[in-house]
Order: structure tokens, then C-alpha cells, then sequence
């Protein structure tokens, strides 16, 4: 191996260590994130505008995977660097460790769920460790490193140093301390100690984060059930065509989709946990979790859809959210005339803004939910408390891991993704999509189930019309729903022939307003169009 490469090694080993370490330190505090978490929170929150966008296409929703990926890149080529610059300059290697170590703090700091303690521990322990292990294992792999002198390296045979100061004055050569004739940068020491230096920080890391999920298991307050609902929401019979491959009417919770810029899930203990309703209100309020399930329930089955959804996209489903109802909280603050916008924000420092008119109609649900589809709200979807709103894309009503509702003005905020160029107001639009026949289905001639979901929350679904190859558009069947503000199953039973054809179908609001053609795309507040799809019909 060349000493570039040993070198190299050294350093990614040291921040893998530095790194694992400032992850045991992060298990002093279940709720704050660990360091590293804090610093890529900071780059969510900074770069989220760009990166969404990216990351969504990339990597799907799941772009929290991503981001490990990427800093475990991005340490590894920092730790390199300054080993780089250790070899040839004791200490400079090390402020750039030092230096890490208190952007972790800085992150600790701004973060909302951050531990300052967490954060200087954590830089100390972290350069600490980076530091020993630095020096440690570039001793190891035979790196010389004479304080601020020039590199002075005992090659592995135990001969003469390999590089001399460059005023190559035979006499000036800076012999090796006397222990370096024996330390070696042998390939089986460079081997020994990279796999026993890499298996430990891998398994400390994986232990830490283990440990952490453990501790937090234990600590989470998540209880078994949902108390008991006084005014629960019926639900319609499914369907007669409900095998036909249509989504179900009600989305599971381990189905619906996930959307948020948290990149590890927010940890809430409920003992602790508060919402509080602020701002322009004449008393503020504040419940606690236990307040809040002693409370009168209720049930509002209510789809919620992501603006980002594109036209026949997944990013919508359908729930059965228990809550209280947020008029009731607002009666109780008693909100101040002066108020137009209600800001809700996050444990993670999330925040979503919605005109206040809009609870102006009382056949509008709007809840602060605890439950969903008879559970208490998963982690995922908010646990212990979110907003549900029905009509409004999910940024600007639906915060999840809720801590405050803000009376505020429209002037006086934004929500988070309004900083990012997305529409400060946010009416789900009219959408409808083909479930079935999936793309590539193999279908053959004869009686054909096209189906599918079309919503328009809070005015309703009043028609879906299906069109085969541009003909004339055709009635589809609806099921039931429970109210306007869930989506509607439909189905056509469709006779077809053999050969390619184009499904297309368009939805009907309870305005009476047909979903347009034009397609546009979810930039600033939603997409619209007409969801097609193309099949292959074959013979008998
Ligand atoms: N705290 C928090 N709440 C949030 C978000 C977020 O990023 N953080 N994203 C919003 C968006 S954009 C949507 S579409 C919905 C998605 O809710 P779900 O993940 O339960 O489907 O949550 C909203 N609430
Ligand atoms: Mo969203």
C-alpha cells in the first residue's frame, strides 16, 4: 500500500471512530438527535428546497437513507483530509476534527430537539477519539509525523526513512526515533489494525444506534389504544366491486404514504409532551396528552393528499382520524378578531399556515387527531398529536408531532415550504387515477375492470367519467362514502378487444367542476390533468 493510501486509511478509521463515538454520546438524551443527526437536520432545513426535489426523484420518499449514505461518505473523505494534513503537519489534521466537532455542537444548538450538552460533549469526546485514533493508527501504518517538521518515513523493512526534508543535506536527515525501526507500515499491520479498527467502530455505531431505539422503545408512551370514542364515523359497505382491485376505501396505516423533511423520526415522551395554542388568542391554552385522550373524541374520515403528488401518484390516502375537534380548542383560547392564519408547528420545528376562514365552514372537519384508523397515530403519521384538515394539501395544515398552534396573520408568517417557492394557499385540487388494469397487466379480451379512486375533499366526488381510446366518456359506478371529504371508489366493467388501447377518466367535483385536461405540474399548488394509462389487450 502506498502512504497515501495507508494515510487515507488512518483518517477514515479515526472520524469512523470520532463519529461512533459522538453516537454513544448521543444515547445521554433520547429525545435530542445525535450529532450527526443535528448536522444533517441543519442540512435539511438549509437546503430543503433543492434537495426535496432531488431527493424525491431519486430516492423516493425515503431520502433519509440517502442522506446516511451520503455523510458516511462525506466523513470518510474528511476524515482522509485530515489525515492527509496530520501526516505532514502535527495538529492541523486534528483542528479539522475539532472543527466537526463543533459544527455538531452548533447543530445541537439550533436544533429544536437539540442538546447543547449533547453537542460539547459530543465535540469533545468525538476529537478526543479522532484524535487518538489518528495518531494511533498512522503510527500503526508506518506514517512518520515530526512536529511541524518535514515527513520522516521508516519504510516497512526498518531502512532508511523514504523521504528526507528537502534540503537533502545528508547531515540534516532527521534519523527516526529508535522505536520506529521495530513499527512497522507492513501490509499485515495495516491489515490487522483496518479490520480491527473498521469492525469496531461498525459494531459501535450499530450498537449505539440499537441501544438508542432500545431506550427510546422504553421510553415511548405510544399506549395500546385509542380510549374509547363517544361519536364515531360510520363507514360505507365496501363496494360490490371491491375485488376488482380498487384501493380499498379506507388506506391501512402500514399503506399510507409517508411525507416529511424529518430525517430520522421525531421521539416524543408524552409525560413531557405539550400543545400549546398561542399568539392571538385571549388565554393561551395548553394539554397535555393524557388531557387530550380524556377529552370527547370524535371520528372524521378524512383523505389527506401530498401537493407533491403527481397525476395518478400514490401520495394520497385515505383515514379514519380520532381526535378533538380544533374548533373546540380555538373556543377555549378564544381567538382575537385580528387573527387570519393558524400556524401549526412541529417538535422538529416543522410549521404549516392555513387562512383561518377556512374553519369558517362548520361542515369542514378539522381535528387535532391522536388516532388513526383505531390506532393511536403511528410514529410516522405524527405520534402523539397532528392536525388533520380536510381540503388542504398536507404543508399547510397536516403537522405532524404537533406542539403548537399559532393565531397569527397571513402577513406575519410563512410555513416551511412556502420559504421554498409552494403556494401559501393550498386547496386540495380535483384528482382522479386508474388502479386497475395496472401498466403491463396481462390482459385478454373480454369483460376488463378498469377502477380506481378520485377525490376532491371537502366538496366531493359528485361524478367519474371513463373514456376507452379518445370515445365517448362513460359513467363510472361510485361506491359510498362517508362523507365529502374522502375520496370515492369507482368501476367500469369494460369490454375489451385485442389490441392496444388508451384508458383515460376525469372527475366531477360537488361544484360541479370538471377536473381539467391541460396537464400542470405540482409546482407551486398541485398537479392537475387527466390520469391516462396504456394497455395491451391480448387474444384468446
Ligand atoms: N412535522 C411535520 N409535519 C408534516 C410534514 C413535515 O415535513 N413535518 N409534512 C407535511 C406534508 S407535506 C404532508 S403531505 C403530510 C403527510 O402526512 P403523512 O406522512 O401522515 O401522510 O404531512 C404534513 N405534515
Ligand atoms: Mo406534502
Amino acid at each position: 500500500m502506498t502512504r497515501g493510501s495507508r494515510t487515507a486509511l488512518a483518517g477514515v478509521l479515526a472520524a469512523g471512530a470520532a463519529l461512533a463515538a459522538t453516537e454513544v454520546v448521543g444515547l445521554l438524551d433520547a429525545t435530542a438527535p445525535s450529532p450527526l443527526l443535528a448536522v444533517q437536520n441543519r442540512f435539511v432545513a438549509t437546503f430543503a428546497g433543492a434537495l426535496k426535489e432531488v431527493a424525491v426523484a431519486l430516492f423516493g420518499t425515503h431520502h433519509a437513507g440517502a442522506l446516511t449514505v451520503g455523510s458516511v461518505l462525506v466523513v470518510a473523505g474528511l476524515g482522509a483530509f485530515a489525515a492527509g494534513l496530520e501526516a505532514n503537519r502535527r495538529w492541523v489534521g486534528v483542528a479539522v476534527f475539532a472543527a466537526f466537532g463543533l459544527l455538531g455542537l452548533l447543530a445541537e444548538i439550533r436544533d429544536p430537539q437539540g442538546s447543547a450538552v449533547v453537542g460539547a460533549i459530543g465535540a469533545v469526546v468525538g476529537t478526543v477519539i479522532g484524535t487518538v485514533g489518528l495518531w494511533l493508527l498512522l503510527d500503526r501504518f508506518g506514517i512518520r509525523v515530526a512536529p511541524g517538521a518535514d515527513l520522516v518515513f521508516a519504510d516497512r523493512r526498518g531502512l532508511a526513512p523514504s523521504v528526507r526534508p528537502h534540503d537533502a543535506d545528508p547531515a540534516s536527515v532527521v534519523e527516526p526515533p529508535p522505536r520506529v525501526a521495530t513499527v512497522t507500515g507492513s501490509r499485515r499491520e495495516v491489515v490487522l489494525w483496518g479490520l480491527g479498527t473498521g469492525a469496531a467502530v461498525v459494531t459501535t455505531g450499530l450498537l449505539a444506534k440499537g441501544v438508542g431505539d432500545a431506550v427510546r422503545a422504553g421510553r415511548s408512551t405510544i399506549p395500546a389504544a385509542l380510549p374509547t370514542v363517544a361519536d364515531t364515523a360510520p363507514l360505507p359497505p365496501p363496494p360490490t366491486f371491491a375485488t376488482s382491485g380498487v384501493s380499498p376505501y379506507v388506506t391501512p396505516n402500514g399503506d399510507f404514504y409517508v411525507i416529511d423533511t424529518a430525517v430520522q423520526l421525531p421521539f416524543v415522551v408524552t409525560d413531557e409532551w405539550r400543545l400549546r395554542v398561542t399568539g392571538l388568542v385571549r388565554r393561551e391554552v395548553e394539554v397535555s396528552y393524557a388531557e387530550l385522550q380524556a377529552r370527547g373524541l370524535v371520528e372524521e374520515v378524512v383523505t389527506l393528499a401530498c401537493v407533491s403528488n403527481e397525476v395518478g401518484g400514490s401520495l394520497v390516502g385515505n383515514a379514519v382520524w380520532t381526535g378533538v375537534p380544533l374548533r373546540d380548542l380555538l373556543a377555549e383560547a378564544g381567538v382575537d378578531p385580528a387573527a387570519t392564519q393558524l400556524v401549526g408547528e412541529s417538535v422538529d420545528g416543522f410549521t404549516a399556515g392555513f387562512p383561518l376562514s377556512v374553519l369558517d365552514d362548520p361542515d369542514r372537519p378539522a381535528l387535532v387527531a391522536i388516532g388513526m384508523n383505531g390506532e393511536p397515530l403511528p410514529r410516522a403519521h405524527g405520534f402523539p398529536a397532528r392536525l388533520v384538515v380536510s381540503g388542504l394539501y398536507g404543508y399547510v395544515s397536516a403537522t405532524k408531532w404537533l406542539k403548537e398552534i399559532r393565531l397569527t396573520t397571513l402577513e406575519a408568517e410563512d410555513g416551511y415550504w412556502i420559504h421554498q417557492g409552494w403556494a401559501k394557499e393550498a386547496p386540495i385540487k380535483t384528482q382522479s387515477r386508474i388502479d386497475v388494469p395496472r401498466t403491463g397487466a396481462n390482459l385478454v379480451e373480454g369483460t376488463v375492470a378498469v377502477a380506481g379512486v378520485a377525490w376532491a375533499p371537502n366538496r366531493g366526488v359528485e361524478r367519474v367519467e371513463v373514456r376507452i381510446d379518445g370515445g365517448g366518456w362513460r359513467d363510472a359506478e361510485l361506491g359510498r362514502v362517508a362523507s365529502d371529504d374522502t375520496w370515492v371508489q369507482w368501476y367500469l366493467p369494460w369490454d375489451a378487444a385485442r389490441g392496444d388501447h388508451l384508458i383515460e377518466v376525469r372527475a366531477t367535483d360537488g361544484d360541479g367542476e370538471v377536473q381539467p385536461e391541460e396537464p400542470v405540474g405540482v409546482l407551486p399548488d398541485g398537479a392537475e390533468g387527466w390520469h391516462r394509462r396504456r394497455v395491451v389487450v391480448a387474444g384468446r
